[in-house]
């Protein structure tokens, strides 16, 4: 978004005057169809991220950064250590570089953070008390100035109260006292008549003392004309401990003249992962998001960053984490979904196109490497699934996959069917029919037998196998070569190839079982002379593949 352009639209919101209405609307050029920040747009909000300079050298995660969401706001970059790290030198280039993406992504920025007592440099503590103002209004003065128009909200004051509801002790309580936050708000409007002016705190999601001494202050400031335009709730937040009390909060601010907004969203949870916490907080974000939804002036959403990768909480809590909607390697967890169907996404229903059929390859007595061509979705192809009949052999994330585990000699008639995040199945594809070879291990012993017939014309052969093993088998081949150009004419209970001199007979089915230490199976066939000599007929084996008899 030009520079321009937001200065325009942030007019045309304060236009609309009594209207509590955020600027949001300039965002919706920027928003990716069905992205969060498009789905918050159209319901008149943004939905955004924390970010850090560091973060931005990440192609993968700047790429999401810029395609899901419409609101960016600096996670540090902007707090008085980075911005006047001596007394009255201003450096703005860190912040710059997020304001500058984020014009690029037409994301609009929050301002985070101006008047804090972390995250001061050292020389702010040793600033005389009759000092202090002075340098407060003057590091807001410069830093407000420096943003104009390129951010619109600032969170002035962050953090003044106590869980009980007192004023914090900081270094600006004490050396000004209480009349410090108004000033810093008086000295915010000073320099930017436009700019969305916010107290932002966290543990004043939900009714209660701290939240009731920020709402006192609120409409204090309401009554004496403070400039105040809203409260940032942060919502750093504990799995399964959304306050009951959010909506109504939210509420009682925002009939207080005031906008709200989440500001630093996240949802903790004790490590590792698993299925039900995952369930559990995508339930905790939705209920945030439908909290947010329900009362008009609150005007967005931020997650404090949106992937686990880059979170604050494992290394402040220890044992912790898991908190944002996006897992360490970008992938989206249950919480993205649930944001989403809040924000109202269409549910997809849509099923990807079929696969082509799968090609066997590399085939084994136990595994066969599939290949097929790909499908295509509305949304994405999440994977595929490879069946054989009903049974589900194998599921893959790319077109192609690797069976393992599967019975020897045995013919396998499988299909793939595509599948996408929202679970839809696409038709099967057409079948592929591929037989694994023989098994080689376990040990056996042949018994052969043969005699001539028929006036020395042919022969009979008599075959017993016995599995000398401690493991049953279940399918069997025996492989022998005839040494005189005998040739099998006709074979029971096996089937037989025989291109030349090798004769290769498999189990059919009812045989195909020989149990362990001991167990036999038969079969027999005929052959034309000479028939093979007594030398050759028995042979002990290493294997379920004898060699010639
Ligand atoms: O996310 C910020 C982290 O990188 C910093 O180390 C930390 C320093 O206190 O501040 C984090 O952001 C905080 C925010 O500015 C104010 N609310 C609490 C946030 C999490 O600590």
């Amino acid at each position: 978004m030009s520079r321009s352009g937001t200065m325009s639209l942030i007019a045309a919101a304060v236009t609309i005057g009594a209207v509590a209405v955020l600027p949001v609307a300039m965002t919706a050029d920027a928003a990716v169809p069905g992205s969060l920040g498009a789905l918050a747009a159209a319901k008149g909000k943004y939905f955004g991220s924390a970010t850090d300079n560091p973060e931005l050298s990440d192609a993968p995660y700047v790429s999401i950064l810029g395609s899901e969401f419409n609101q960016l706001t600096p996670g540090n970059t902007m707090k008085w250590q980075y911005t006047e790290p001596s007394q009255n030198q201003f450096t703005f280039t860190q912040a710059d570089t997020v304001v500058n993406l984020a014009r690029s992504n037409g994301q609009v920025v929050r301002g985070h953070t101006l008047v804090w007592h972390n995250q001061l440099p050292g020389w702010v503590a040793n600033v005389a008390a009759d000092q202090l103002l002075g340098v407060m209004r003057n590091h807001i003065t410069n830093e407000v100035t420096h943003f104009r128009d390129q951010v619109v909200h600032w969170d002035v004051v962050n953090e003044a109260f106590e869980e009980n509801g007192t004023r914090r002790q900081t270094v600006f309580q004490q050396k000004i006292g209480d009349g410090y936050i108004a000033e810093a708000f008086r000295a915010a409007r000073a320099a930017d008549p436009t700019v969305k002016l916010y107290y932002n705190d966290y543990n004043i999601d939900g009714i209660g003392a701290k939240s009731d001494a920020v709402y006192a202050m609120v409409q204090s400031f309401k009554q004496q004309g403070v400039p105040i335009d809203g409260v940032g709730l942060q919502a750093h937040l504990i799995l399964g401990q959304v306050p009951a009390t959010m909506q109504q909060n939210i509420q009682r601010f925002a009939d207080l003249g005031v906008d709200v907004a989440i500001t630093e969203l996240d949802i903790r949870m004790n490590l590792p992962r698993d299925t039900a916490k995952d369930t559990q907080q995508a339930n905790d974000y939705r209920a945030v998001t439908n909290a947010c939804l329900a009362v008009t002036r609150c005007v967005g959403i931020t997650v404090w960053d949106y992937t686990d990768k880059y979170s604050w909480i494992p290394s402040v809590f220890p044992g912790q984490g898991a908190a944002l909607p996006y897992d360490e390697n970008l992938a989206r967890k249950p919480a993205y979904a649930a944001i989403s169907a809040a924000l109202g996404a269409v549910p997809d229903t849509t099923a990807p196109s079929t696969p082509g059929p799968p090609t066997a390859s590399n085939v084994t007595s136990s595994t066969a490497t599939l290949a097929w061509t790909a499908s295509t979705d509305n949304v994405g192809v999440a994977g595929y699934n490879v069946y054989r009949g009903d049974t589900l052999l194998a599921q893959s994330a790319t077109n192609g996959v690797t069976l393992t585990g599967l019975s020897a000699s045995t013919q396998y008639q499988v299909v793939v069917r595509a599948r996408d995040a929202a679970g839809n199945l696409s038709a099967a594809s057409a079948a592929t029919t591929f037989t694994t070879t023989v098994a080689v291990g376990g040990s056996c012993r042949v018994a052969y037998g043969a005699s001539n017939w028929g006036g020395g014309g042919g022969f009979t052969g008599q075959v017993t196998v016995t599995n000398t093993g401690p493991t049953a088998i279940t399918g069997w081949s025996l492989v022998w070569t005839y040494a005189n150009g005998q040739r099998v004419a006709q074979m029971w209970n096996a089937t037989y190839t025989q291109p030349a001199a090798t004769v290769t007979a498999t189990n059919v089915s009812y045989n195909a079982s020989i149990g362990a230490n001991g167990g036999t199976q038969s079969f027999a066939s005929t052959g034309r002379t000479p028939a093979p000599t007594a030398s050759r007929r028995r042979s002990p084996s290493t294997g379920r593949t004898a060699p010639s008899p």
